[in-house]
């Protein structure tokens, strides 16, 4: 007999598989949570962990360079229907892609300035928004100010559609899915190849939590898998000693 959860596991893993040929998860971030209402920028969450908290962030890439990208987060709501809160409306932020720790693309999770929710974009002239700018600059309100939060709508071109879902999760906590086809220099950067990909993600227009996250580098894998051999070295001396 199954429990619910293995079968949603098995489920997970058919859709996966189902999904793109090969695929496996090249990033996995989990983002920490010391607590709530902290006002610091070195806390993970200002204001309520119903509304902000964001806890993981999964890339799951296929050969054929389609990519499924899953959040566990919170938001007031299980549709990413924006809200008001203090007098100020807070949207859903933009899902980034970085190459080398510059954001080059972006997938809007919620449409905002003619930007269609689920379509990849590559970043425009305009660059992107910040928490204060996506907000428009209010006052009297805690926030991560200098977040960037959303792409600017400005310039920016449409590089194809993805799938998006958003799932209920336990008590305020959504799943969300986006898969889509992404360019090769992304899905070549997340496999670590050459250039460092990365994502990064906050969970409302208000920064008020984030999450970022790179594939290990080239140079680092390297390294780890020197120190594996150093320590395969040692312990080999040690039982040839013995
Ligand atoms: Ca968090
Ligand atoms: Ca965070």
């Amino acid at each position: 007999m199954r429990t619910p959860l293995q079968m949603l596991l098995s489920i997970s893993i058919l859709l996966l598989t189902s999904l793109t040929a090969n695929a496996s998860t090249v990033l996995y971030v989990q983002d920490p949570f010391p607590g709530t209402s902290c006002a610091s920028s070195s806390c993970d969450v200002i204001g309520e962990n119903s509304d902000f908290d964001i806890k993981d962030v999964r890339l799951v890439l296929g050969d054929d360079n389609i990519l499924l990208a899953q959040i566990a987060t919170n938001f007031r709501n299980t549709t990413l229907t924006p809200y008001m809160d203090f007098g100020f409306q807070l949207d859903v932020g933009d899902l980034f892609f970085m190459v080398d720790d510059v954001i080059r693309y972006g997938v809007p999770l919620a449409s905002h300035g003619g930007l269609i929710a689920g379509d990849f974009y590559n970043i425009g002239p305009g660059g992107l928004l910040t928490a204060q700018q996506a907000l428009g600059n209010p006052s009297g309100v805690i926030y991560r100010n200098n977040e960037y939060t959303w792409m600017n709508p400005s310039g920016v071109t449409n590089a194809g559609s993805g799938s998006l879902s958003v799932q209920p999760g336990m008590d305020t906590t959504v799943f969300i899915s986006w898969s889509g086809s992404i360019p090769t220099d992304l899905a070549d950067a997340l496999r670590g190849m050459d250039h460092v990909g990365g994502v990064q993600f906050a969970s409302a227009t208000c920064g008020n939590d984030i999450i970022e996250g790179s594939v290990p580098e080239p140079g680092t894998m390297f390294g780890m898998g020197g120190g594996l051999i150093a320590i395969g070295v040692l312990l080999r001396k040690k039982i040839k000693k013995t």
